[in-house]
């Protein structure tokens, strides 16, 4: 409760931030979009990790205000980016779906910001497709028609995951960080992961490891073929830099 009135505070007093994360090819080793993070700037407690209110916003429904502002602030900011090439990819929950709206609301985010849609990506996890409607199939179709970008996060750690991508044609696998940080350390962890972006391979899709912290994740990543990568090897959450400054020294 007292997290649920802070939420409608922080929302009336513009006290949310969007952070945003770097996402690298492995295949040319260029900057290719960024990953934003909502952050609660809380006026006394400080900074407040989504980890600690996303879960209230959607039990009580202000998750539908919330990600909306999430949406439109990510594609105006990423619209005034100088290096128009970057994409912005917005976590979408599923409480966002059941909603209803979804296309309207990133038709119209995309409109007033003016961002071309093939620059938005919106990350779903596997549990909005848990509930399998076709409700929500269908929100995807439509939103994925405008020509934004879908992508599955946290892939792996749902019940089955395989399933779910035969329901909806995905333009991207985020491997879930849980995988990358046992790779290296443990050979069933090792073939998992180059399972799925063998799978991607063959789908079509690209797939983004999440979570990669060091060199030796990087190495195997790319022996496994993975397209892209994020995580605080690459940078950490924070402002979007320049294009004109080195972004980061590649491992
Ligand atoms: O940024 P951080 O690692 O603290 O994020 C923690 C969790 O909160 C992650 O699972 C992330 O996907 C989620 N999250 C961050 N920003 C948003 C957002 O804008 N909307 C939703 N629905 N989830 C978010
Ligand atoms: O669930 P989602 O992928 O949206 O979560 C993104 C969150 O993961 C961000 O809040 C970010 O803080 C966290 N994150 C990003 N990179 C790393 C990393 O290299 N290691 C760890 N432990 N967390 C990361
Ligand atoms: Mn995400
Ligand atoms: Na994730």
């Amino acid at each position: 409760k007292e997290i649920e009135d802070g939420l409608i505070k922080a929302l009336k007093y513009d006290q949310f931030e969007l952070v945003y994360q770097p996402q690298f090819s492995l295949h040319d080793d260029t900057l290719k979009g960024y990953e934003a993070l909502i952050r609660w700037e809380h006026p006394t407690k400080g900074t407040i990790s989504p980890d600690v209110f996303i879960a209230v916003a959607e039990d009580t429904g202000l998750i539908e205000e919330i990600g909306d502002w999430v949406l439109r602030k990510a594609c105006k900011e990423a619209a005034r980016w100088e290096d128009r090439g970057l994409h912005v990819a917005v976590n979408f929950s599923p409480a966002q779906f059941r909603a209803g709206e979804t296309q309207i609301k990133v038709a119209r985010a995309l409109k007033e910001s003016g961002l071309d849609p093939r620059r938005l990506e919106i990350e779903i996890t596997e549990s909005l497709l848990i509930a399998d409607t076709e409700a929500v199939v269908d929100t995807l179709r439509d939103i994925s028609r405008l020509g934004v970008t879908i992508a599955m996060d946290d892939f792996g750690t749902g019940y089955s995951s395989l399933s779910y991508l035969s329901r909806f044609p995905f333009d991207k696998i985020k491997i879930d960080r849980s995988f990358i940080r046992n790779l290296g350390k443990d050979l069933g962890t090792d073939a998992i992961v180059t399972s799925i972006i063998g799978l991607g391979r063959s789908l079509n899709v690209l797939i983004t490891a999440e979570g990669v912290e060091n060199q030796d994740q990087v190495t195997l990543l790319r022996a496994a073929g993975c397209d892209l990568v994020q995580g605080f090897l690459y940078g950490r959450p924070g402002a979007v830099r320049s294009p004109a400054r080195p972004v980061v020294s590649l491992p």
